[in-house]
């Protein structure tokens, strides 16, 4: 069995920060852990508006806390966020999240994320990440 702590884990190298500074994540459960799956605590920041397309994950996203709302660009419908709201992008969904205030986020990714991935130009995770130490 493997145990970890959120808070001895945002200490550490699997708090990846975004560059473009609207989400910070720290990466509990990786693809080094043959899980088949990784698992995440998310923080949106407050007033982060940006784009996301997950080509090469599925992605579920279960808000803990705040408010905003996720607009999936097919279809222009938009979906309330908050303290219990899931959202599954299972068919690898282009979308827009919006964070009326910081949301904290459960995020689990299918493949598992490798520790150090951000976006890429198209809002996506590249699949030859690196490894966290
Ligand atoms: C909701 C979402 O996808 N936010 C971006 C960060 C991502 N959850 C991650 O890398 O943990």
């Amino acid at each position: 069995m493997i145990v970890r702590q959120l808070e001895e884990a945002q200490q550490s190298g699997r708090r990846i920060v975004d560059p473009k500074k609207n989400w910070e994540s720290t990466r509990l459960l990786l693809n080094d852990d043959n899980m088949g799956f990784s698992f995440h605590i998310t923080t949106i920041y407050a007033g982060a508006d940006f784009d996301m397309h997950y080509q090469n994950h599925l992605e579920s996203v279960y808000c803990i806390s705040g408010e905003g709302e996720v607009e999936t660009h097919a279809d222009g419908k938009k979906y309330a966020i908050k303290a219990g709201t899931i959202y599954i992008l299972d068919k690898h969904d282009k979308h827009t999240l919006r964070a009326t205030t910081e949301m904290v986020m459960a995020c689990v990714f299918n493949p598992a994320l490798k520790g150090t991935e951000v976006h890429n130009a198209e809002g996506a995770y590249e699949l030859d990440a690196d490894t966290i130490a």
